[in-house]
C-alpha cells in the first residue's frame, strides 16, 4: 500500500497547562479512568458509608446472588427440554444446522389445504383396495383365541386354581361368559358402537367367535422364531424382574418406573396373539392378585394411558375376560385428576393412589403429543363403561387443540401450557419425539370412530401437507426421502427414529380411503427406515440419524453422532413394516423385518434371559449393552414382527381394529 502523507503541523495556541494528581482530578470533579485510580475511590466511598449502609448493601448483593441462581434453574430446564428431542433420553442436543429448506418437495406438490372438508380432494374416500395376497373377503372372526397350542399339541390346563384374592359378584359373572382358551361362547351382537351421550349399559368385548368358523392359518417358520424370541425375552423377566416395571438383564435385576408390572401388563395382549397360554395364565394370575392401583405414586399420564389402560383394553377385547376390564376402569378413574387444569389440558403426572395431578417441577407446560395421544383408550373406556366422562375429558383437549394458533401448515409446536391453553416454545416442528402421536392419533381417533369426526381429519390432511412443504428432503447418494426438523424457519436433516411411526400411519390412511399419494410416501419413507438399519455396522439403527444432503465419497446416506448411537428395541420401522405388508403384500418387507430380527438376536440378546438395549449399534465386536429391557420391546417390537410375518390378514384385522400407539389393538367402533 502507498505511503501516508506526513501529517500537517498543527497551529500554534496560547494556554495554561495546569496538571494535577489523579487524586486532585477526581476531587475537582476531573475524569481518570485507570483501573488503580477507580479501585481506590471506591474502596474510600466504601469506607465512608455507615456500618448499617453497608450490611444494606451486602444483604442486596446476596438477594440477587441468590435470585439469579433461582431463575437459572426456572428458564434453564425448559430451555433445555426443547432441544432435548428425545423423550426417553433427558439429553440435551440443540441441534438446529442452519441449512435452509431449498425447496425440498419430493412428491407432487401439495394441493391446497382448507378448514373445509370439501376443498380436500382426497376426502372424496375410495375404497380401501384388496390386499393382494391372502384377501378371503371379510371374516367374522376377528380374532382366533391363540391357535398355537393347537398345533404344537400343548395340553396345558386352564384351571385357575390360585387363590385370587375374594372374586366379586362381577367375577363370576366373568366366568360364566369368559371365552375359553379355544374360543367360541360370545353373544351373537359382536359389532361395537360408538358411545351415545348418556350413560348406558356397558359393551361387550368385540372379541372372538368360534375358531371353526374358518380354518387356522399355520404359523410359520419366522412366527416360530418371533415366539422363541417372546420366550426367551419373558424367561429373564420371570426369572429376575417378575411383577416389577423392566428386566435389567445383565444384572439379572429390574428397575422400576411406576411399580405397576408395566412389561407385563404391556405383554398380556401380545401373548395373547402368540398364542402363549401358558404365559397369559401366569400373568393373569399376576393381574387379579397383585395388580393394585392403590398406591401412593406419580405415573405420567400418557406412558401409563398408552401402555396399562390402552393394555387392559385390548387384552380385555381380545379374551373377553372382564378382571381386564374391571382394572382398565380401575386406572382410568385415577387419571382423571389429570385434567382438572384451568385449561382443560392435562397435567403431565398423576398420583394415583392420592388423586392428585401436577405439572413437571419446573414448567406449567405439558408435552403435545403426550396431551393428545390419550385419546382413543379414553374413548373406548367411555364406550365401555357407559360413562361419558372418560371420552369428554380427552375430546375437549382435540377440539381445543383444533382451533389453537401457532401451528404452521397443521404442523405442531411440542409444548402446550396447562394454565393459559397455548402452544408454548414456538417455531420448532418435528415429527419425532413430543410430537410424533399427535399426527398418528388425529388419523386413528377418525378411524376409530367411523371416519366421521371431520376435524380430525381436516388436521391430519393438513399436517400431512405440512411435512411435504416444510419437512421432507431427500439425502445423498442414495436420494433416500426423510422427514427432518424445522426451527425457527431453519431446516435440520434429523430424523428419530420414532418417525419410521409414519409410513405405517399413511399406509393405514391411504387403506381407509385417503389419497394414493399417502402411499406412495410411505413407499418411499419406510425404505428410508430400513436403510436406517441396514446402513450401520451391527444392521440396527440408532435412535438419531442425519442425513447427508450432499454427496461426500466415502459417505453414505446416514450419518449418526455418538450421542445418538444407542437402540433401545424400538418398535416403530417393524410397526411400519407390518401395515406395508398388509396393504401392498409385498415380501421384501418381511424380509427386512427378519433382518431386523435377526440382528435383534445377534447383538442384544442375553443368554440367560432377556434383551437388551444397546449404547452402540456402530461397534458389532461392543454393541455395548445398557442392561435394560424396555416394556414396549414385548409389547410392540415382537407383536409387530408376529403380525409382520403372518399372511392372516384376519389376524387382528386392520378393517376391524385399530391399534393404539403402543400397538395395543382397540375395536373399531363401526368396523368395515
Ligand atoms: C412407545 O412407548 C410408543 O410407541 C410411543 O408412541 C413412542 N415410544 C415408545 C416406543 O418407541
Amino acid at each position: 500500500s502507498a505511503a501516508a502523507p506526513s501529517a500537517p503541523s498543527p497551529p500554534r495556541r496560547d494556554f495554561i497547562s495546569v496538571t494535577l494528581s489523579p487524586e486532585e482530578a477526581a476531587g475537582a470533579g476531573g475524569y481518570n479512568n485507570s483501573k488503580a485510580w477507580r479501585r481506590r475511590s471506591c474502596w474510600r466511598k466504601w469506607k465512608q458509608l455507615s456500618r448499617l449502609q453497608r450490611s444494606i448493601i451486602l444483604f442486596l448483593f446476596a438477594f440477587l446472588a441468590v435470585c439469579g441462581v433461582i431463575s437459572y434453574a426456572s428458564v434453564g430446564e425448559p430451555w433445555k427440554s426443547i432441544t432435548n428431542k428425545s423423550l426417553d433420553d433427558q439429553r440435551t442436543e440443540p441441534e438446529i444446522h442452519g441449512l435452509k429448506l431449498a425447496n425440498p418437495v419430493v412428491l407432487p406438490a401439495p394441493q391446497k389445504a382448507d378448514a373445509h372438508l370439501g376443498e380436500y380432494p382426497e376426502l372424496s374416500l375410495q375404497k380401501p383396495p384388496k390386499p393382494p395376497h391372502a384377501w378371503r373377503g371379510p371374516s367374522n372372526l376377528q380374532i382366533r383365541p391363540p391357535r398355537r397350542d393347537v398345533r404344537l399339541k400343548a395340553q396345558h390346563d386352564t384351571s385357575r386354581t390360585v387363590e385370587e384374592p375374594v372374586q366379586t359378584e362381577r367375577e363370576e359373572k366373568t366366568e360364566k361368559s369368559v371365552i375359553s382358551w379355544r374360543g367360541a361362547v360370545i353373544e351373537p351382537d359382536q359389532s361395537t358402537e360408538p358411545p351415545s351421550s348418556k350413560i348406558k349399559e356397558p359393551e361387550k368385548p368385540s372379541s372372538v367367535e368360534a375358531e371353526d368358523q374358518k380354518e387356522p392359518v399355520p404359523i410359520n417358520e419366522r412366527q416360530m422364531a418371533v415366539i422363541e424370541a417372546f420366550r426367551h425375552a419373558w424367561k429373564g423377566y420371570k426369572d429376575f424382574a417378575w411383577g416389577h416395571d423392566e428386566l435389567k438383564p445383565l444384572s439379572k435385576s429390574y428397575s422400576e418406573w411406576f411399580g405397576l408390572g408395566l412389561t407385563l401388563i404391556d405383554a398380556l395382549d401380545t401373548m395373547w396373539i402368540l398364542g402363549l397360554k401358558e404365559e397369559f395364565e401366569e400373568a393373569r394370575k399376576w393381574v387379579a392378585i397383585n395388580l393394585a392401583f392403590d398406591k401412593n405414586v406419580d405415573v405420567n399420564l400418557f406412558e401409563s394411558t398408552i401402555r396399562i389402560l390402552g393394555g387392559l383394553l385390548s387384552t380385555y377385547h381380545l379374551s373377553g375376560d372382564s378382571l381386564f376390564l374391571e382394572k382398565a376402569k380401575d386406572i382410568g378413574n385415577r387419571l382423571m385428576p389429570a385434567f382438572k387444569t384451568p385449561s382443560k389440558i392435562p397435567y403431565s403426572d398423576v398420583n394415583i393412589g392420592r388423586g392428585t395431578a401436577h405439572p413437571p417441577r419446573w414448567t406449567s407446560d405439558s408435552t403435545v403429543a403426550e396431551v393428545t395421544s390419550i385419546q382413543l383408550e379414553f374413548r373406548e373406556l367411555s364406550r365401555l363403561t357407559g360413562d361419558e366422562k372418560f371420552q369428554k375429558a380427552v375430546d375437549e383437549v382435540m377440539k381445543h387443540v383444533h382451533t389453537l394458533s401457532g401451528k404452521n401448515d397443521g404442523l405442531v409446536p411440542m409444548f402446550i401450557n396447562t394454565n393459559s391453553g397455548q402452544f408454548t416454545h414456538l417455531g420448532v416442528y418435528t415429527l419425532g419425539a413430543r410430537a410424533d402421536s399427535y399426527y398418528e392419533y388425529l388419523l386413528k381417533q377418525w378411524i376409530q370412530g367411523g371416519k366421521k369426526e371431520n376435524e380430525l381429519l381436516e388436521d391430519y390432511m393438513r399436517a400431512i401437507e405440512g411435512v411435504k412443504k416444510h419437512l421432507l428432503q431427500q439425502s445423498q447418494p442414495k436420494q433416500l426421502t426423510f422427514v427432518g426438523e424445522l426451527a425457527h424457519g431453519h431446516f435440520s436433516a434429523k430424523m428419530d427414529h420414532l418417525v419410521c411411526f409414519l409410513p405405517g400411519t399413511l399406509a393405514l390412511g391411504a387403506h381407509n380411503g385417503l389419497t394414493a399419494d399417502h402411499m406412495k410416501l410411505a413407499e418411499a419413507l419406510i425404505e428410508t427406515c430400513y436403510q436406517m438399519y441396514a446402513q450401520v455396522e451391527t444392521g440396527l439403527s440408532p435412535e438419531i440419524v442425519h442425513f447427508n444432503l450432499h454427496a461426500q465419497k466415502g459417505h453414505k446416506d446416514v450419518e449418526i453422532k455418538p450421542a445418538d448411537r444407542h437402540n433401545l428395541l424400538r418398535p416403530e420401522t417393524v410397526e411400519s413394516l407390518f401395515y406395508m405388508y398388509r396393504f401392498t403384500g409385498d415380501k421384501k418387507y418381511q424380509d427386512w423385518g427378519w433382518e431386523i430380527l435377526q440382528n435383534f438376536n445377534k447383538y442384544t440378546r442375553v443368554p440367560t434371559g432377556g434383551y437388551t438395549s444397546i449404547n452402540n449399534v456402530q461397534n458389532p465386536s461392543n454393541p455395548e449393552p445398557r442392561d435394560k429391557m424396555e416394556s414396549f420391546f414385548l409389547g410392540e417390537t415382537l407383536k409387530y414382527m408376529f403380525l409382520l410375518f403372518s399372511d392372516d390378514i384376519d389376524l387382528i384385522n386392520l378393517d376391524k381394529y385399530v391399534f393404539n400407539t403402543e400397538a395395543h389393538p382397540l375395536p373399531i367402533w363401526v368396523p368395515a
